[in-house]
């Protein structure tokens, strides 16, 4: 019995340090832009059993935020953040299926975009995995959206919401003009408006008279589901 005990505990404390080091070692080779191997390490921590989340956040995301403060520190420039952008998306293609749940019927439509001038789209993809694991139908307008673009496709398409998202402080102000553009195009009562994305916060999201502000892709997803129950 104490064997079983002793040994059950030094597996899991095995498999925990194991699994520590696959995403160590994950963060490493992400910072480097090394897509094959990061490929590799994901594949490994999901056959380990590792959550796809804390693979998302403590492997992918964690070498990501290093690749940031160096970007920001000029220690790195725009060619090494591309590289290390692309092994971030090798590893979550990996992940999708863990997070999202196939063959949900859509509850509901959100038209999703990075908004004018702003060409980041790694978190707005995990946006749109996340709300697709939801069972939400998304259309993604892509990067560098201008504000009628989005309130166009959403009359054309009767959507519910509108999901924005901005990763500058100099394009997160976009934001307020698809608000501005709703009621100009006389849709504000009829579609929830939605922000996210690193520089965007509550207070930012009141000041400007959206609907929603999330801070993470998982939230941003329970609330869009919440909007249409
Ligand atoms: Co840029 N970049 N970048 N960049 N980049 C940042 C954002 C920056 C913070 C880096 C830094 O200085 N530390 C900085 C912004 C400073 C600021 O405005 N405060 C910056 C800068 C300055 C720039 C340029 C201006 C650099 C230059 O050219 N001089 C330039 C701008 C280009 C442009 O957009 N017009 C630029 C370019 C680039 C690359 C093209 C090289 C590349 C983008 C590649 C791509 O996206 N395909 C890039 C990258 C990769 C970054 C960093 C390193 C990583 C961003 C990222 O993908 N994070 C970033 C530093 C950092 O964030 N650590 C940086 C991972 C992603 C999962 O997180 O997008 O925050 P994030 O998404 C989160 C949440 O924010 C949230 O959910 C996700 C997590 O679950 N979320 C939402 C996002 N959208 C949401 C919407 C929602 C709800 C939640 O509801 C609708």
């Amino acid at each position: 019995m104490v064997y079983i005990f002793v040994k059950l505990s030094v597996d899991s404390e095995y498999r925990r340090d194991h699994g520590m080091a696959i995403l160590e070692e994950m963060n490493e080779f992400l910072q480097k832009g090394r897509a094959n191997e990061v490929k590799d390490l994901v594949q490994k921590a999901i056959d380990q059993k590792i959550d796809a989340k804390v693979i998302l956040e403590e492997g992918l995301m964690a070498g990501m935020n290093v690749v940031g403060e160096k970007f920001k520190n000029n220690q790195v420039y725009v060619p090494e953040v591309l590289i290390a952008a692309r092994a971030m998306n090798a590893g979550i293609a990996l992940l999708r299926p863990l997070l999202v749940s196939a063959g949900v019927k859509s509850k509901g439509k959100v038209v999703l975009g990075t908004v004018k001038g702003d060409l980041h789209d790694i978190g707005k993809n995990l946006v749109k995995m996340m709300m697709e694991g939801k069972g939400l139908e998304v259309i993604d307008l892509g990067t560098d959206v201008p504000a009628d673009k989005f309130i166009n496709t959403a009359k054309e398409q009767n959507a519910g919401i509108i999901a924005c998202s901005a990763l500058l402080t100099t394009t997160m102000t976009e934001m307020k003009h698809v608000v501005e553009k709703a009621k100009e195009e006389g849709i504000r009562d009829e579609v929830t408006i939605m922000i996210g994305g690193a520089p965007v916060t509550d207070n930012y999201c009141k000041s400007i008279g959206a609907d929603i502000y999330s801070p993470d892709a998982a939230s941003a997803a329970e609330r869009a589901v919440a909007v249409f129950v």
